[in-house]
């Protein structure tokens, strides 16, 4: 089984994170002839990184299926709640992100270093964004982790675009910082802060967004 992604990519670092919550040792390639390629063509038609290429030979594009997969194939250390409302809480906060926050963020990151970039969709982009995120965080409960006491796919879908959110749209965009305060994503910081595994991982993927801002800012 191998994962076939790019470490700044926030939904190939969703299914490491979840990987690595479950204890699951995932590894990761990148696409066979870059993203574009006819190569990863065949492999994924859409497109888009990540895809799980199982160990039968099964090829599944999109983050949150390929998470499903993985709580399927290996229930022993759950990445889901227990109870059927906290499953569909961690479930929904996901794809709320999905839905409604995460094309904003990336229309963010294809402005870094371009120096003619449309502030009206920058604009749009900032609004979208702490909207979205304000949907996310009225889902998240009121407990240590998003979905409740335990950390689970909800926490592995939030931490990689607040990283990136961190590292790009509010410090070089200007977007109120969601951990600052004492609001839910406050909270959760916090206790992903005093997370070892947590916070290991959200070093390495800060690590990795800073490459690819560096990367942008000098015209790659
Ligand atoms: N809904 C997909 C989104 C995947 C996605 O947008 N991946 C980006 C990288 S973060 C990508 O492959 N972009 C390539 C492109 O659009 O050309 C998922 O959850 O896996």
């Amino acid at each position: 089984m191998k994962l076939i992604g790019f470490p700044p990519s926030p939904y190939t670092a969703r299914v490491m994170l979840f990987a690595r919550l479950k204890g699951l040792d995932l590894v990761r390639e990148s696409p066979p002839g870059g993203l574009h390629s006819p190569e990863f063509k065949a492999i994924n038609p859409i497109g888009k990184i990540p895809v799980l290429q199982t160990d039968d030979g099964q090829l599944l594009p999109e983050s949150s299926v390929i998470c499903e997969y993985l709580e399927d194939v290996h229930p022993a250390v759950p990445g889901l709640p227990g109870s059927a409302p906290d499953k569909a809480r961690a479930r929904l906060i996901a794809r709320v992100y999905d839905l409604y926050a995460a094309a904003r963020s990336t229309t963010l990151m294809r402005q870094i270093g371009v120096a003619d970039a449309d502030p009206k969709a920058r604009e749009a982009a900032l609004a979208g964004l702490a909207a979205g995120l304000g949907h996310v965080e009225r889902l998240m409960a009121d407990a240590a982790y998003a979905a409740g006491a335990r950390p689970s796919l909800a926490d592995c879908a939030l931490l990689p675009p607040i990283v990136q959110i961190k590292r790009v749209a509010a410090p070089m965009f200007g977007l109120q910082d969601p951990t600052l305060g004492n609001g839910r994503f406050g909270k959760w910081w916090k206790t992903i802060s005093a997370d070892a595994m947590f916070s290991g991982f959200a070093q390495e993927y800060d690590k990795a967004v800073q490459g690819l801002v560096e990367k942008r800012l000098a015209g790659g």
